[in-house]
């Protein structure tokens, strides 16, 4: 599948993050940006079914762009952290997605259900500020799923989105850009037509803003340039004879392997974890009592 419409041409990469709620359906939108069926999608409403971290949630799509790689990375669930003693784990995992889109998103899709009962109990916009920082609104498209669950009961999407829905801050801080779809169809002309919608407002969104910076980015950035570095040579010696490409498209390569690698393993290497540590720390301590919070309502209202 390629597209006519051409991206930003300095751009060798396209990296998109998907952010949201629980059972939003966040890989199944995943696996129509990637072209393939590469992210495992739940069936179960349960939250132990949710997206495993240690399943694939990275995926390069090489063909869907005229010379650029389209990386999709599927992050899990920002809300199965259940109490305080899965810090450390929930940190290691936010660090271990911050490294697979490193050095930052050209975007983050923030999925999220026609479903205000659903949604409410998800402050996405303090989410996205706290974690990436203010700036990476900027840089968001919201995307509402189930919209099959709206159709059925005849309601409009976009009158729904525009008069009911209490997103209205989320998307005011997004300028009001929002893509619709029901992600559990197999249409490809719908998906196709997801990923039309997407590209043109992913240009148009480009057109007008910067990508975003973080330190927080910036300094895993540097620490993973630190260890691209030490391999360079030996995976130049290993492919470069084979490989016909640009040195900028082996490096590329390099960063593939590498993502591949950190995708195997159970937990980050530490040199990268220690890195992000300090920023995700007030992160996870923030989004804890956030779920706190959220568990607290869940009893009350039993
Ligand atoms: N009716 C309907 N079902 C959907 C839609 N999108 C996803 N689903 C279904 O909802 C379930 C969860 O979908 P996933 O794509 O795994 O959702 P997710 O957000 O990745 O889930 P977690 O990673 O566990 O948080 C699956 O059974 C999907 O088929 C939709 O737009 N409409
Ligand atoms: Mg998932």
């Amino acid at each position: 599948m390629a597209f006519e419409n051409p991206m930003q041409p300095s751009m060798d990469e396209i990296r998109l993050l998907l952010i949201g709620p629980p059972k939003t359906g966040k890989s199944s939108i995943a696996n129509i940006l990637a072209g393939y069926n590469v992210f495992p999608v739940g069936s179960s409403s349960s939250v132990e079914s949710a997206t495993p971290t240690t399943q694939s949630r990275h995926f390069t799509n090489k063909k869907i762009l005229v010379g650029k790689h389209l990386l999709v990375v599927d992050a899990p669930p920002l809300f199965i952290l259940k109490d305080a003693t899965s810090n450390e784990k929930d940190m290691r995992r936010l660090a271990k997605c911050a490294a697979l889109i490193s050095p930052g998103p050209h975007a983050i899709f923030l999925i999220l259900s026609c479903d205000d009962a659903k949604n409410e109990r998800f402050d996405m916009k303090q989410i996205v500020t706290t974690v990436f920082g203010a700036e990476a609104l900027r840089q968001s498209i919201v995307v509402f799923s189930f919209i099959d669950r709206l159709e059925a009961k005849g309601i409009s999407v976009h009158d729904w989105i525009n008069k009911e829905c209490k997103q209205q801050a989320l998307l005011e801080a997004c300028g009001h850009r929002y893509l619709v779809i029901d992600s559990s169809h197999n249409d490809q002309n719908k998906h196709i037509e997801f990923l039309n919608r997407s590209l043109t407002m992913l240009n148009e969104l480009w057109k007008t803003e910067q990508i975003f910076k973080s330190k927080m980015f910036d300094d895993m950035e540097q620490e993973i340039q630190r260890q691209e570095k030490n391999r360079w040579d030996i995976f130049q010696n290993k492919y470069a004879n084979n490989f016909h490409g640009s040195e900028s498209a082996l490096r590329i390569l390099l960063r593939e392997h590498m993502r591949d690698e950190l995708e195997r393993e159970p937990i980050l290497a530490e040199a990268d974890y220690l890195v992000v540590e300090k920023y995700l720390q007030p992160i996870v301590k923030s989004l804890l009592q956030e779920v706190e919070r959220y568990l607290e309502e869940e009893i009350a209202s039993t």
